[in-house]
């Protein structure tokens, strides 16, 4: 495209070098009063500069090292990829065995693969909602989906995600399906409100449950939608757009790509599609339904076939956001993650079972075992993330906004409960806090408590509401079929006492 490399490109470094704050300036007014010197002295006065030449080679040497590091200074670009109902066993490089996704694999073979990352909560709106505000589940606004979703518009007093990248200088864009408020009014429910500098994708969560909108929103501004269009190819295209302005700019960028892949209802691209019903002809019979808010939502022939389709075409999408970045020389200062914002749902047809979309894990979407929350979580970064490693580090959603400060030498906003796992990133595992526990909680609505869900170590505790504690050891039993409750007592002591300590009751809004 004959675009210049970002200014803030870093070459490739080892990955525990640390990114120091020097800059060139410095360099510069060291070396330039000594050339001057050299330049100005007569060659017979040369000689006077002989019992310097140790202080020139040493310098000249050391520059040699520090100008890597000091491009390594820059600010690297930041892309987050969120699936939405993606499971846990759902890419090939976390076990799927129908499937391929070879281009999401490339962030583990390239990257990190996180084994222990947990979603904010077992559903949509206020699994994003951590996402932004870096709050758990106990703590924040909103823990379930709710019937008026404009009510889980974000606090525009916090700090959110998107802000801090403002804050550093970031451009900020934003791809997909928002989930916290319809995504075309003016204030608290906007995207742009909240830092944002672009915005395109759905109207609003309800209407994202279809691929064929009439609608989508870019910038606020509702713009029609041809008939047929399969919006996930437009809304790639503006992240896509979105990325080479910001290089062109020459300004780094916060890339969030919410794409509403695979959730409900299962439409696929029409070639994808075909392809895979004739690798599963025998569900022909089968029929997807979904609705999206009055929106149309066509039903689905084969939706065994469109899921499959729907993460092909994901892949496709992935690996084209990956070309584009070896493209526009910007793949070494370029973060690339990748996470789902829960578990595998059980809707428009999809058969998570067929799939093992869990991973093997127990429960699915709306519920607080591991197959709910966990989520398969990647990062490449070439040259800062060594390539290839498995990291069991235990993290979550609320994590990201820590990172993310981290990362940008932003402060953190004080409502956030997450730790940052930058060194996690690096390959500093000794330098990498730990939690104490992660907490979850899902409501009916923003605050009737459903179940609720704790990690410690390896040990998870999983309460429905009104019923008994049930304790389990990961470590022994990962899919959570040997209730050890009655055999632990004090443990499950603990565990009730750290929920109680976790949750804190809903502030209702004003
Ligand atoms: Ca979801």
């Amino acid at each position: 495209m004959g675009i210049e490399p970002n200014e803030h490109q870093i070459p490739r470094f080892m990955g525990n070098a640390p990114l120091t704050l020097i800059t060139q300036k410095p360099l510069i007014a060291l070396f330039l009063p000594m050339l001057q010197y050299f330049c100005v002295c007569g060659r017979g006065d040369r000689s006077r500069l002989a019992p310097m030449k140790p202080l020139f080679a040493a310098l000249f040497l050391i520059s040699q090292f520090v100008t890597p590091v000091v491009h390594a200074a820059g600010k690297p670009n930041v892309i987050y990829i969120l699936a939405d109902d993606l499971g846990y066993g759902d890419l090939s490089c976390y076990g799927q065995e129908k499937f391929k996704t070879p281009n999401i694999d490339r962030l583990a073979k390239e990257g990190l693969k996180f084994t222990a990352h947990y979603s904010g909560n077992t559903v949509c709106t206020p699994s994003r909602a951590v996402l932004m505000t870096g709050q758990h589940s106990g703590h924040c606004f909103v823990r379930g989906n709710l019937g008026n979703e404009n009510e889980a518009a974000l606090d525009a007093k916090m700090t959110v995600l998107p802000e801090v990248f403002k804050a550093a200088g970031y451009r900020t864009g934003a791809f997909g399906k928002w989930g916290l408020g319809h995504t075309h009014l003016a204030g608290a429910t906007n995207p742009l409100s909240h830092g944002f500098d672009e915005y395109y994708g759905w109207k609003s969560q309800v209407i994202a449950h279809t691929y064929y909108p009439s609608t989508a929103v870019h910038n606020g501004r509702e713009v029609p939608l041809k008939k047929g269009t399969y919006i996930h190819g437009p809304l790639m295209e503006h992240a896509r757009d979105f990325i080479r302005r910001s290089v062109a700019a020459k300004e780094p960028f916060f890339c969030y790509i919410p794409t509403a892949i695979p959730h409900a209802a299962m439409h696929a691209p029409a070639e994808l599609h075909a392809k895979w019903r004739k690798v599963f002809p025998q569900f022909d019979k089968k029929i997807g339904r979904y609705g999206a808010g009055g929106e149309a939502c066509p039903d689905v022939v084969n939706p065994i076939a469109g899921f499959a389709a729907m993460m092909e075409h994901l892949d496709n999408e992935v690996g084209a956001v990956l070309a584009l970045l070896a493209e526009l020389g910007i793949d070494d200062n370029t973060l690339v993650m990748f996470a789902s914002d829960n578990g595998a749902h059980k809707e428009g047809g999809h058969n998570p079972a067929f799939w093992n979309s869990t991973g093997g894990l127990r429960g699915y979407k709306r519920d607080m075992h591991e197959g709910g929350i966990r989520t398969p979580m990647l990062a490449r970064w070439p040259g800062v993330i060594a390539p290839g490693k498995t990291t069991a580090h235990l993290s979550a959603f609320q994590d990201l906004l820590p990172t993310m400060c981290e990362l940008t030498g932003q402060p953190v906003p004080k409502q956030n409960d997450g730790i940052s796992f930058l060194p996690t990133l690096r390959g500093a595992a000794k330098k990498q806090a730990k939690h104490d526990y992660l907490y979850f909680e899902f409501c009916t609505g923003a605050s009737k408590i459903r179940s609720q869900a704790l990690r410690t170590g390896n040990w998870k505790a999983y309460r429905p509401v009104g019923k008994p504690l049930e304790l389990f050891n990961l470590a022994t039993d990962p899919y959570e079929k040997n209730n050890l409750a009655k055999s632990k007592p004090d443990l499950v002591a603990k565990m009730v006492a750290l929920m109680k300590k976790a949750h804190v009751p809903v502030v209702p809004r004003k």
